[in-house]
């Protein structure tokens, strides 16, 4: 049995570490979550193309996008929904391109002013338990989640997985603050299927990399095409340079503490001179590295539950439970080189190509500092 304390309190983003067991039957799946549907939103969503991914899971062509089913209403929601404030800072990532290492690095930079530097939440909480998700947490259960003090640190940190051109408008049009980070596609996918091979049986099935493969080259995947989410935010960050920072797993593995300090200042708290000589940049660099947060405590054991649980469990609030560990796995940059044939290799190589085409951005598919991989290769076009 699974205890969850209630949740409308401000301390809700520290609640989740309750769930340290978890049973794999209570991980809805696209069925489930599809059967609960009422006629209305089944007749809405028999008007979108509808596709399976790589993972197992359902996704609705909407907006543009392959939304998984299991968040579909969620996202509907906070489309309709969500208030943004000027103060608020969003982390936008497709899933597997870093989102539980930026968690960390935002989370552990913006609040650092507002908890001991030993007593860093990081080092006994997860990092999605302290900034959670808006389309596949807070509205995942409700409708209209009451947001106000839904964090326990100033200004509300929240992360999310939507292209850019379907965000909430009062997320585009306000003035809060989005962090984007981005991953080379071969790393991306290769960490995405890795990742839902390792939770085969525990709600999800997912198929064979070749077939992973074709469907990511086609943009079948969730949140994805993935060329048009990089691309979506890559665009607007080009526009609103002071709204959006654009950033790259593989350049903050290559230089995590010039990074850090680019991070801090876009986000209104750059390190000061003293801070900088006490070391606090390197502290927050070692603090969320792989190293140190998959060997943590919280990180080896127990499951993190997604999903605005109300009180108690019940067998019809929608949660997805994933295993702490499955978060950290490899963490490098060249990995893909162990998976890919060289023919895959080749037509992902002429995709960014021809994908990234005039737009300015470049994916580096090796990172310099890698232990594995020598050497660095930047693929796309630059004007
Ligand atoms: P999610 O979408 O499930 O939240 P996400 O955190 O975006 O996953 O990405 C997971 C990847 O980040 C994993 O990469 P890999 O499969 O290539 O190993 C994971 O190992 C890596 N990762 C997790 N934590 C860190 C960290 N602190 N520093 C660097 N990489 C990390």
């Amino acid at each position: 049995m699974l205890f969850f304390l209630s949740l409308s309190r401000p301390a809700a983003c520290f609640t989740m570490e309750k769930t340290d067991m978890y049973n794999s039957s209570m991980v809805s799946t696209s069925h489930d979550v599809e059967e609960s549907w009422d006629d209305e939103f089944q007749q809405l969503v028999q008007t979108f193309p509808k596709d399976k991914s790589f993972t197992g899971m359902n996704l609705y062509f909407f907006q543009g996008f392959w939304c998984p089913s299991i968040v579909l209403k969620a996202v509907i929601s906070c489309q309709k929904h969500f208030q943004a404030f000027d103060s608020d800072i969003l982390i936008a990532t497709l899933p597997k391109c870093g989102t539980t290492w930026l968690k960390a690095l935002t989370f552990s930079t913006l609040y650092r002013s507002q908890f001991a530097r030993e007593n860093n939440p990081l080092l006994t909480y997860n990092p999605h338990s302290l900034v959670r998700f808006i389309d596949y947490d807070f509205y995942l259960n409700d409708t209209c989640p009451d947001l106000e003090n839904c964090t326990l640190y100033q200004p509300r940190l929240f992360s999310i997985h939507l292209p850019y051109a379907s965000l909430p408008t009062s997320i585009k049009d306000s003035n809060c603050k989005i962090v984007y980070l981005c991953r080379n596609p071969m790393n991306t996918l290769i960490s995405f299927w890795s990742f839902f091979s390792r939770l085969r049986g525990e709600g999800f099935e997912p198929v064979s990399l070749d077939e992973a493969f074709e469907m990511f080259c086609q943009g079948i995947n969730e949140f994805g095409p993935f060329f048009d989410h990089v691309l979506g935010y890559w665009r607007a960050s080009q526009e609103k340079s002071s709204k959006i920072l654009f950033l790259q797993y593989e350049d903050l593995k290559e230089d995590i503490n010039s990074h850090l300090k680019k991070l801090a200042m876009f986000l209104g708290v750059p390190f000061t001179e003293e801070e900088e000589k006490q070391g606090v940049v390197e502290e927050i660099a070692k603090i969320c590295s792989f190293e140190n947060m998959k060997d943590l405590e919280v990180n080896k054991k127990g499951a993190q539950t997604f999903g605005y649980l109300q009180e108690t469990f019940s067998g019809k609030t929608k949660t997805f439970v994933i295993p702490r560990e499955a978060f950290f796995r490899k963490a490098k940059t060249g990995d893909w080189s162990n998976y890919l044939t060289p023919s895959m290799v080749e037509r992902l190589e002429k995709l960014i190509q021809e994908k990234l085409d005039n737009s300015g951005l470049t994916f580096k598919l090796f990172s310099k500092t890698s232990k594995d991989n020598e050497g660095c290769m930047s693929i796309g076009f630059n004007l």
